[in-house]
Parts: C-alpha cells; sequence; structure tokens
C-alpha cells in the first residue's frame, strides 16, 4: 500500500541514512538504493527518503515480480497458441454492415444519453509518449494542421460541439465530463496548457485531470534502478493503472455524483476520435453491455493494435507485443486476417462495472513485462545510456478488465473515418505526424464534397475532385473544418453547398458565421 510518509526520520546533513530505511532496504535487497548517500545532499536525502516511503514495504516484492515475471515471459507467445478464437461475426456490431436506419437509431440512443448527462469520457494520457520523442505531453502536440490546433484543442472541440448537437436533439443544456488520466509526467505540463488556453472554452470544473500511480524501473536481477544518485527510476504503472487511480483519487464517487452511468475510454493519439461518439454509446446501451470496444480491421499482421478475440473462451485483447508473429499472420479462406478485430484504445464502461473492477477485480490483473532502455548511474556515479535495453517496466492495461465483463460487445468502424494514431517521429513509415495530418485533411475534404463544395487553386482554377480519397492520400485541396462546426461532416451543405472555396481553406465558427450572412444577403 502507498503511503505517504515524507520526512520521516529526516537525517542531520552528514549523517547516516534513517536506521528503519536502511533495514528495511537491506530486507528488500535493494540496500544499493543508499550507495551515494554520502554524496547527497540534504535536499538530495530528503527527496530519496520521501520517494523510499511512498515504496513503503512494497518495494521488495515490486521488484521480485518484475524480475519473475520477466523470466516466466520466455515462451509466453507459445502457451496463448491454441487457446485463441476469434471474435464470432455474431458478437460484432460493424459500422459497414449496419443499416442506416440502425445506425441512426443507436446514434439517436447515444445522443438521448449525452442529453440527460449520462456520459462522461476519460482520456488516457498518462504515457510518456517516447516513441514521438517530444519532452512534452503528446495531448499538446501539433501535427501542422492549417489551424495550428493541437491533439487537445481538437478532442475539447468535439466535447464541445457532440454536447451542442445532443443538446439541440433533445431541447436541453448537456454536459459531457472530461476526465484526464495523468502520470508525474504529465500532470504539470497538462494543467498549465489547459490554463493557458482557458479550457479551450470548456467549463474548468467539468475537466477534472487525475494522476495515475508510479512504479520502481527494475534490473534483471530484481534490483531498483537509479538513475540519479539520489533519485530512483520510475515509470507510470501502465493504462490499466486507471483503476487504481479512479479509486485513489475519488474518481468514481465524482462521476456517482454527476450521475454518470458511461463512460467513453480513449487514448490520447488518435487525431480521428470521436469523443462520446453517440452511435458506439447508442450501440453499446442498446445492447445491454457493461463493456466494449471499438475495432478496425487490421492493416496487416504487424500493426500495433491489440486483438480483441477469446482466449479460453473469454473476451480479451491480446496486446501487439504479445501475439505471436503465426497467429498475426494466419488467413481465412477470403483472404483476411484470422485475428483482425484491432483495438483503437476507445472503451465503453458502465460506472457500476467500473465499480466492480476496482472494488472486486483490480488486483487480479495481469501486469505486463516491458523490457526498455533505462537511463542509470554505474557504481561509480557516472551517468549510462544503455545501447540495449537493461530494464523492466511493469504495466497494468486498460483493456484486461474485458474478462470481468458480463456482457461484452464489439463495434467495428471504418478506419479512415475513426483511427489514425500519432506515436512516431516522422522518419518512421507509419502512424506520424504526417500520416495523422493526412488522415484529418483526407476526412475533411470527403466530407466537404460530399455536402457539395467545390475547390479552386490560387489561380482560380478548379481543382480536380476525388470522392473515394484514402486516408493514405494528399487530398487535392486542403479544407480542415473545425470541430466546433461539424462533429462528423454533419450540417456542412447549408455552408458549402455549391460554393467554391480557395484551397487552403479553414472552415472554422467565423466563416461560418460570414458565409450565413452572405447567404442571408442573396436571399
Ligand atoms: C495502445 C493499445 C493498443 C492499441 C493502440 C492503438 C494498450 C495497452 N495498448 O497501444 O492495443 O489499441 O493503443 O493506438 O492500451 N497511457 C497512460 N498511462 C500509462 C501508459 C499509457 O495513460 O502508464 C496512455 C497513453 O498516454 C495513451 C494510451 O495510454 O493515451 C495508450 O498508450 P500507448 O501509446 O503506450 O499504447 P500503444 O500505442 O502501445
Amino acid at each position: 500500500m502507498l503511503t505517504a510518509a515524507a520526512g520521516r526520520g529526516r537525517p542531520e546533513p552528514g549523517m547516516a541514512p534513517p536506521e528503519e530505511t536502511r533495514a528495511r532496504l537491506e530486507l528488500a535487497g535493494q540496500s544499493h538504493l543508499l550507495r551515494f548517500w554520502p554524496q547527497l545532499a540534504p535536499a538530495e536525502r530528503d527527496a530519496l527518503l520521501a520517494a523510499l516511503a511512498l515504496l513503503e514495504g512494497e518495494l521488495g516484492a515490486h521488484c521480485r515480480r518484475a524480475a519473475e515475471a520477466r523470466a516466466r515471459e520466455t515462451g509466453a507467445l507459445e502457451r496463448l497458441d491454441g487457446r485463441l478464437e476469434p471474435v464470432p461475426a455474431e458478437f460484432l456490431g460493424s459500422v459497414r454492415s449496419s443499416e442506416p436506419a440502425t445506425l441512426a437509431q443507436w446514434e439517436a440512443e447515444g445522443f438521448r444519453q449525452i442529453s440527460q448527462n449520462k456520459v462522461a469520457v476519460l482520456l488516457l494520457a498518462g504515457g510518456q509518449g517516447t516513441r514521438l520523442g517530444v519532452a512534452y505531453p503528446k495531448g499538446m502536440y501539433s501535427v501542422g494542421l492549417p489551424s495550428g490546433k493541437t491533439l487537445y484543442q481538437i478532442q475539447a472541440e468535439r466535447i464541445r460541439k457532440v454536447e451542442q448537437l445532443a443538446g439541440e436533439k433533445y431541447s436541453t443544456t448537456c454536459t459531457i465530463p472530461w476526465y484526464i488520466m495523468t502520470s508525474e509526467f504529465t500532470l504539470g505540463p497538462t494543467e498549465k496548457f489547459f490554463l493557458e488556453h482557458n479550457y479551450f472554452n470548456l467549463d474548468k470544473t467539468n475537466v477534472i485531470m487525475f494522476e495515475q500511480r508510479m512504479l520502481p524501473a527494475v534490473t534483471f536481477d530484481g534490483k531498483a534502478i537509479l538513475e540519479q544518485k539520489g533519485k530512483v527510476a520510475m515509470a507510470p504503472d501502465g493504462n490499466g493503472g486507471l483503476y487504481r487511480a479512479l479509486v485513489d483519487n475519488k474518481i468514481l464517487d465524482d462521476m456517482e455524483r454527476r450521475g454518470i452511468q458511461y463512460i467513453h475510454v480513449y487514448c490520447v493519439d488518435n487525431i480521428l476520435v470521436k469523443m462520446a461518439d453517440p452511435v458506439f454509446i447508442g450501440f453499446c446501451v442498446s445492447k445491454g453491455a457493461d463493456c466494449g470496444a471499438k475495432v478496425v480491421e487490421k492493416a496487416c499482421p504487424s500493426e500495433p493494435v491489440g486483438v480483441v478475440c477469446r482466449v479460453d473462451g473469454v473476451y480479451q485483447v491480446v496486446e501487439y507485443s504479445e501475439l505471436s508473429v503465426e497467429i498475426a499472420q494466419m488467413r481465412s479462406p477470403d483472404g483476411r486476417l484470422v485475428y483482425r478485430a484491432g483495438s483503437i484504445c476507445n472503451h465503453f464502461f458502465t460506472r457500476s462495472f467500473l465499480e466492480t473492477v476496482a472494488q472486486k477485480y483490480e488486483p487480479q490483473l495481469k501486469q505486463h513485462v516491458a523490457i526498455k532502455k533505462v537511463p542509470y548511474v554505474d557504481e561509480e556515479g557516472n551517468l549510462v545510456k544503455p545501447l540495449k535495453p537493461n530494464g523492466i517496466k511493469l504495466e497494468k492495461f486498460v483493456f484486461d478488465v474485458f474478462q470481468f465483463s458480463k456482457n461484452f460487445v464489439a463495434f467495428e468502424v471504418l478506419r479512415e473515418e475513426e483511427f489514425s494514431p500519432l506515436k512516431n517521429a516522422d522518419d518512421a513509415s507509419t502512424d506520424t505526424p504526417t500520416t495523422a495530418r493526412r488522415s484529418l485533411l483526407a476526412q475533411h475534404y470527403r466530407w466537404a464534397l460530399k455536402a457539395g463544395a467545390r475547390f479552386l487553386d490560387e489561380n482560380g482554377s478548379r481543382l480536380p475532385e476525388k470522392p473515394n480519397l484514402s486516408g493514405t492520400e494528399d487530398p487535392p485541396a486542403v479544407c480542415e473544418i473545425s470541430p466546433l462546426v461539424s462533429y462528423f461532416g454533419e450540417g456542412l451543405e447549408t455552408q458549402m453547398k455549391n460554393k467554391d472555396f480557395y484551397s487552403p481553406f479553414i472552415l472554422d465558427e467565423s466563416k461560418t458565421e460570414m458565409l450565413e450572412d452572405a447567404r442571408m444577403k442573396k436571399k
């Protein structure tokens, strides 16, 4: 159990470490953490003692668990083979194969729940974004859209728009609270960013940030790693740390107070994410689900998305890092991947399901092993940046609770409309700022053409049209539509039908007003 006991047993400068701490570390096999004690300044000693106190009693067990889990890891992939089956078609809802009337019913149901203030969104934003290579939270990243908007701004505006649509549909005003799980790395900068941007005009009281726990990184032989002479290397406890964080921070109580019943949990980096998607919410609610996952058809066997499937008959996500190549590559007679239901980290939960998980099942969640390069100080006190992985991080995964669901559903959506994650820097071939920007602009271009817009180049010549443009091509015209104007392509005809627009074009609220004024004058 983590207990803050900072300051207890604080030593005088030059003194030995408190005997109690020394003895406890000795017992846990972690006395190396005090190796540089004599060289530490008083403030560094205080900080080290405070960090160790926070890990009270847990450190030895954690380090042992990490080393054992890594040792077990060899052969784990083979053990899953033979226990897996794909999601049967009848348990998979699908945008592609559903009648428009059915989709409309689900959407109406979703909007109804939103209009009654029963829906919240919960963002997982505690990750370090190592692959993207920026030193700040990923949500603050701008992929280079004409508007310069960051991922956080796009998400905030989608919340505002979907609130407005639900309110208009059911003649009410409603709120979708935005819960944001951060970590020690991301909380401070995220709070500051939201403050500087006036919470993107959301009511600050409806944006609730909270922090997940951190765990020490451990060497292969079970020793906590010192990243500085007086600092243990720590990492967030995985996005499945959500369930402990919900309890630690009394978030479930806050949800109950607000009357929230359904929660859409999503990851920060998908530029096309449909916040509080009424169709998905409506689908899950209509099916009486306590837990649901959005999926897309995997693009290729090695795509880094977990696969929704059944393991020993129980619904689960097998993470990409844990699926064997042979299984990932299996194809059915029609040539499609057998395990193709790729999880896009968009999950639906009822509040009561989250409560059950938090109270009853959380301790049973698997601790997954991530092997990473963790900078450390060597025995002489020199900082070393390892070239090969040297450390174990234990992480829980958000989707590992699916196995406890009484009524699990999966919902397949169109990749080009809903999934384009930002994972890597631009020197990679996939999931980069360029691919994210392209997917969004391709989507907006398709919406504009569908609404009847025509595009001109800077000389006024009509640009060729590509109504079936895929998300992987650059559109012939650049058109960015503010989420405040349209959430999923709706309502654009009044502003765009049979009108000419010079590329590049941004349709935002001010332009909407101008176009509306021009239309009224013409009348
Ligand atoms: C995640 C999914 C993967 C697939 C993919 C789609 C998990 C474990 N894996 O893979 O199956 O759906 O996304 O893009 O969900 N995060 C935290 N705290 C942590 C670690 C991560 O909040 O301790 C957040 C992170 O900020 C991000 C989300 O969880 O929003 C996903 O984390 P990731 O980018 O490390 O996961 P990835 O891409 O390996």
